[in-house]
């Protein structure tokens, strides 16, 4: 589920006890002053308005309890909004660093080395040890883009020239789905970005493995699409580490095949779709920059057949 109500994570927790402390506070006054409307309605039908000294007094009062208990209220309400603003960018200990850095329209994810696993980079999935404070540290490198997980934490914004950081800590195992939340052109809606929180012996088993070269084939056909990706320009815009791949303008493609989906969350990943994508990437995301490659329906079935083994 994506929603800032269904809250995982410690930022999402603190915000989401804000939001509902402002909607209960503010649907109070709402029902309050509705109430005092009709009683108001109902006292004074037919009835003249009070005079004299008393009434003054009573009405000066009632003008004075008010501004107070505005006041009070607002006051609150601000103090609310403050501490847990607060809470969301004290300084704790970071377990973990990611740069992420958006572009049109899809996330390059780089870990940085620490006690949970050496330096490797990826693309589109973002994977997070439980109960940790993860560090991101979000840039862009065309337009501005945002971060936005809503289930884990707030928005994010993600600006050409400046580093922005966000903590992220998932406080319960999950899949958690984030989407771009900054309009950033034609495919901003295929922008989406998963977050995967497992536990530390599982984190770290997966960081080690996305850390690793990717395998030599040892299958004919994978071997004929490895020779038929090297040979075509896709080498030239992406990586397959242990390869002479080596090109950055698209997503690392080293353990693309076990990621759960292609293209920013627009496919799931499958022999099939990988195919559907090299073949067409123009008609099912119209714009993306990878363009379409000329392929022969063997090579096309060679190549998927390589991406899906680089696991
Ligand atoms: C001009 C650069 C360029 C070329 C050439 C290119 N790609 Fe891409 N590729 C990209 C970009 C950019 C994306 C990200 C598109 C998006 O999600 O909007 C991408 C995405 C992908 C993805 C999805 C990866 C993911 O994790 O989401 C796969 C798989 C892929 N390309 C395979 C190939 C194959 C196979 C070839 C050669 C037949 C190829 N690409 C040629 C730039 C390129
Ligand atoms: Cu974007």
């Amino acid at each position: 589920m994506q929603s800032a109500w269904d809250a995982q994570g410690h930022s999402a927790e603190v915000l989401k006890h804000l939001m509902l402390g402002i909607i209960g506070v503010c649907t109070l006054i709402w029902l309050l002053v509705v109430l005092m409307l009709f009683a108001a309605l109902v006292k004074r039908r037919g009835q003249a308005p009070l005079q004299g000294e008393h009434a003054e007094r009573k009405t000066r009062l009632v003008v004075y309890l008010s501004v107070a208990v505005t006041t009070i209220i607002v006051a609150g309400l601000t103090l609310a909004s403050f501490f847990a603003t607060r809470d969301l960018v004290v300084g704790r200990d970071m377990d973990l660093t990611v740069r992420i850095k958006g572009q049109q329209w899809w996330w390059q994810v780089t870990y940085e080395g620490s006690s949970f696993g050496p330096r490797f980079q990826t693309a589109n999935e973002l994977h997070i040890p439980v109960g940790r404070n993860v560090r991101l540290e979000l840039e862009s490198i065309d337009v501005i883009h945002s971060f936005w997980v809503p289930s884990l934490a707030g928005k994010q914004d993600m600006i050409p020239g400046r580093m922005n950081v966000l903590t992220l800590r998932a406080e319960r195992p999950g899949v958690y789905r984030g989407q771009c939340a900054e309009f950033c052109g034609l495919q901003h809606s295929h922008m989406a970005l998963m977050v995967v929180a497992q536990d530390d012996d599982q984190y770290r088993r997966w960081a080690q493995a996305q850390a690793l070269d990717a395998a030599v084939p040892d299958d004919t056909e994978v071997q004929a699409g490895r020779a038929v990706f090297m040979r075509k320009p896709c080498a030239a815009c992406h990586t397959v580490r242990g390869t002479e791949a080596q090109g950055s303008s698209g997503p690392d493609l080293t353990h693309v095949g076990g990621r759960r989906t292609i293209a920013a969350g627009l496919l799931e990943t499958t022999r099939g779709s990988l195919a559907a994508w090299t073949a067409d990437p123009q008609t099912l995301k119209p714009g993306t920059n990878m363009p379409i490659v000329p392929l022969t329906s063997e090579e096309l079935q060679q190549v998927s057949a390589y991406m899906e083994t680089l696991k």
